[in-house]
């Protein structure tokens, strides 16, 4: 077994079902024997980035040191699987140049939804908070938090019409159809 170093980087909107297909994914290759490690809000933005809001400009730091992250997991020969929003299209054009130049391999992953679906789910109730102005700066939902589309992202799913193992079968599709599995 090659064991491939690369990051799968997944994007979109709260409650569009990153982390569920980040978390299946990486069971997925484990199970299938390669090294794989997720990084999401749990481990990140409690931990390293815990001095980090949702301004934009922390948001903008966020996303830098999560593609440095990403790439040294990349480096050592790991499937980094990474479950951020990641609004904004510059900052995962610079996650995606870091890899770029260090000769790794980056898939930038669009779990989309439409956002009145993600509303309707609404699993945590930041939604709502969002709504009522009680959470501030909430992607999509206050004016000054956009989400911008990727316009050109290796891998599309729309987790309004797939389910969880139909997501990760995309992706592993995607991989395999790359030589990378
Ligand atoms: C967006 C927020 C916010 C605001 C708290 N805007 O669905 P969740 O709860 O579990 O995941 C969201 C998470 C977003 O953190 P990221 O590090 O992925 O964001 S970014 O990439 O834009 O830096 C959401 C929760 O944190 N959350 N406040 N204002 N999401």
């Amino acid at each position: 077994l090659h064991q491939p170093g690369l990051t799968i980087w997944l994007t979109g909107l709260s409650a569009s079902g990153k982390s569920t297909i980040a978390t299946a994914l990486e069971q997925h290759l484990l199970h299938n024997s390669y090294t794989a490690y997720r990084l999401d809000g749990d481990n990140i933005r409690f931990g390293l980035n815990k001095d980090l809001t949702f301004s934009p400009q922390d948001r903008v730091e966020n996303i830098r040191r999560i593609g440095e992250v990403a790439k040294l997991f990349a480096d050592s020969a790991t499937v980094a699987i990474t479950s951020f929003i990641s609004p904004y299209k510059a900052d995962r054009d610079l996650a995606r140049k870091l890899h770029d130049d260090a000769g790794l391999l980056f898939v930038e992953v669009h779990v989309d939804v439409p956002i009145d679906v993600a509303e309707a789910r609404d699993p945590k109730g930041l939604y709502k908070k969002a709504r009522e102005g009680i959470i501030k700066d909430f992607t999509g939902i206050s004016a000054g938090a956009p989400y911008e589309r990727p316009e050109n992202p290796e891998v599309y799913i729309d987790t309004s019409k797939s389910s969880v193992e139909e997501g990760v079968q995309i992706i592993v599709d995607y991989l395999v159809k790359r030589g990378v599995l």
